[in-house]
């Protein structure tokens, strides 16, 4: 394959969006701890903006509480009206700002990590941005409005909205009902399709960075290989100066240079290259170099490898690669959707206790930290945008089209350059058998495609297949199903059968590879029947069984993959089907191994062991 045409074609957006990293030009300072905090509980929501809460320190304009960042707000307090708060929030801190930071030559710049869902940025009380999506960053330059406060004084004020209407990714809508006799006066709801509690708040780190005038904006890497030789062809976008001196180097994982380029694009060769490889697959799974350029020093982590589709494998660096992995969610206890260190490095210590080589990003984009934990442990990911729950059919209109298009450029752009994401996922169990859901996921996944030549696209289906209308677009068939669940309750029985004829018909109408997107069955943790039944460990383990017994006759001819649902069980929002939130995982909230965890980690190291190329000593014992 031509890497630099393709990358001709990759060239996203207009400005990029690299993750900030420190270096010898560029300093950091995080925002992360405790931010002034408070809901505008008013009628119409809209006080804040009548009363100008930007204009002045928060605690001016009425009562603020601690709020940890990063964190969804709602489980912060014991507040029942800030859990289920709908509306705008209010979020402020001040810093100070090196004075070397304000020199002429330096920008500064205000990153949010994620927000969600709508938000506007002060900084000193002048609005610097605005973005609408909650799970993808966003950042503008500050310098200017820093220079006009010397003293280097900065009160940044963000204002975070979690309202879901039917255009907004993921969709929801607002209900005003307005019933004296059975509903308290102004009583308003916010109703979604998605099976995920709406968290909200600022859920990841907020930073001020500087780079020189003069910077390196994107950087897009683009891989392959012919037998030792590996092929890094690279494209950098330098802001700042018209005649920039583009220096790039490709160092190993020891820090040797091992090929260097000028220019800002170009084609550097590797002799004898580490290639990367997923966990299981290869006895130094993971492998990064990391390619560095000048004269604005900006180091980014790469991974040589390919990604071909065929009617009947997904092949990694040539290789059969079979999804053995997980669905999961940003979840936690108290923390919510906020990133968090320790659960991070936990769950992938339990992916690789599991011998899970993948996971898809359900159903939003994932933090960039987890995304660079991914590509260092040799974690494949299958990368979603927040297209979940579009389910009515007014959400497949020319506002919501134009709008996923975007968050699509916003997350190509974003995770263009990991080497652990290998697929992108447009949307999760849309309505796709309505009739305009053809035209909307051709166009959705033409544009992806076009975003990105290099990485099959695919969305993830619950639909019937004669009548799944987007189906036809995709790379890969990837669909779930909750036989015995959902359907048949109670009855492992039909499992081998359902599961046989849901495989044969995607099959014999596509012809192309299917994964297993999602399946599994809720367990209370410690709840036990003999026989089965549903909600005890026993019932879940047999679901699984009977599903994987299937899934072994499958995989040998065109199923590339089983991703459990789910890695542990998360929050959603209140209903009579959920017992304190969905109960599906393997691994309770906590991350205590239910029953099913351990047949899981058996079958997977097992899979890795007849797929995978492990030394002797890795095996599972
Ligand atoms: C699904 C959805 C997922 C749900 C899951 C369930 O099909 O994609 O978001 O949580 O089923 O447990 O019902």
């Amino acid at each position: 394959r031509d890497v630099s045409s393709a990358l001709l074609l990759a060239n996203v957006g207009d400005s990029g969006m690299l993750f900030p990293r420190e270096s010898s030009s560029r300093e950091i300072k995080e925002l992360n701890g405790l931010w002034n905090f408070r809901a505008d509980h008013s009628l119409n929501r809209n006080l804040g903006f009548e009363q100008a809460w930007y204009k002045s320190r928060l605690a001016e304009s009425g009562p603020v509480i601690d709020m940890p960042v990063p964190a969804s707000y709602n489980d912060i307090t014991q507040d029942p009206r800030l859990r289920d708060f709908i509306g705008w929030v209010w979020y402020e801190r001040e810093v100070l700002v090196p004075s070397g930071w304000v020199s002429e030559g330096t920008r500064v710049v205000l990153r949010v990590g994620s927000a969600h869902y709508y938000s506007v940025v002060w900084v000193n009380g002048i609005k610097v941005m605005e973005h609408e999506g909650g799970h993808l960053p966003f950042e503008a330059e500050i310098v200017e409005v820093l220079r006009n406060n010397p003293g280097g004084a900065c009160r940044i004020t963000i204002a975070v909205n979690n309202t879901l209407t039917l255009q907004t990714l993921p969709p929801g809508t607002i209900q005003h009902i307005d019933d004296p006799t059975r509903y308290p006066a102004d009583y308003v709801v916010q109703n979604t399709n998605f099976d995920f509690f709406n968290y909200a708040g600022l859920h990841r780190p907020v930073m001020l960075y500087t780079t020189p005038k003069a910077y390196v904006d994107d950087i897009t890497v683009l891989t392959t290989f012919a037998d030792n030789i590996g092929l890094l062809s690279y494209q950098v976008s330098v802001l700042g100066s018209p005649n920039p001196t583009v220096t790039v180097t490709l160092s190993d994982k020891g820090g040797r240079c091992v090929a260097s380029s000028t220019g800002p694009s170009g084609v550097l060769k590797v002799t004898d290259a580490n290639l990367w490889w997923p966990y299981l697959m290869h006895e130094n799974p993971g492998y990064l170099g990391e390619g560095s350029v000048y004269e604005d020093v900006y180091a980014l982590p790469v991974g040589i490898r390919t990604v071909q589709v065929t009617n009947t494998q997904f092949l990694l660096n040539n290789k059969p690669f079979y999804f053995h992995g997980v669905n999961k969610h940003e979840d936690a206890d108290i923390r919510g959707k906020g990133l968090d260190w320790p659960l991070m490095v936990k769950d992938f210590n339990l992916l690789k206790w599991l011998g899970a080589n993948s996971f898809r990003t359900s159903h939003y984009p994932y933090a960039e930290e987890i995304m660079q934990m991914a590509d260092r442990h040799g974690i494949v990911v299958i990368d979603e945008c927040p297209g979940v729950g579009i389910k009515d059919i007014r959400s497949f209109g020319n506002a919501s089209l134009s709008h996923h298009l975007a968050v699509m450029d916003e997350l190509v752009r974003r995770d263009k350059n990991h080497a652990s994401v290998v697929m992108w996922s447009v949307a999760n169990e849309p309505a796709a058998e309505m009739p305009p859901a053809g035209f909307y996921f051709k166009t959705l996944m033409a544009h992806t495609k076009s975003l990105d030549p290099t990485r099959p696209v695919t969305f993830i289906t619950d639909s019937n297949f004669a009548r799944d209308k987007g189906a036809p677009y995709v790379d890969v068939i990837c669909v779930n199903s909750y036989f015995s669940w959902y359907h048949d309750p109670g009855h492992l029985e039909v499992i081998p059968f359902q599961l046989n004829t849901q495989f044969e018909n995607w099959y014999g109408k596509y012809q192309k590879p299917i994964i297993q997107s999602e399946y599994g069955a809720d367990v209370v943790p410690g709840l036990h029947t003999d026989p089965p039944m549903m909600f005890t460990e026993e019932y879940q383990k047999m679901v699984l069984q009977n599903y994987h017994d299937v899934f072994d006759r499958k995989r040998k001819e065109y199923v590339i993959g089983e991703l459990i649902w789910n890695f542990a069980d998360f929050m959603t929002a209140q209903t009579v089907t959920r017992v304190v939130g969905n109960k599906k995982g393997i691994f309770s909230r906590q991350r205590h191994p239910k029953a099913g965890a351990f047949l899981l980690r058996e079958r997977y190291w097992r899979l890795a062991n007849e797929t995978g190329l492990l030394p002797v000593g890795a095996k599972y014992p």
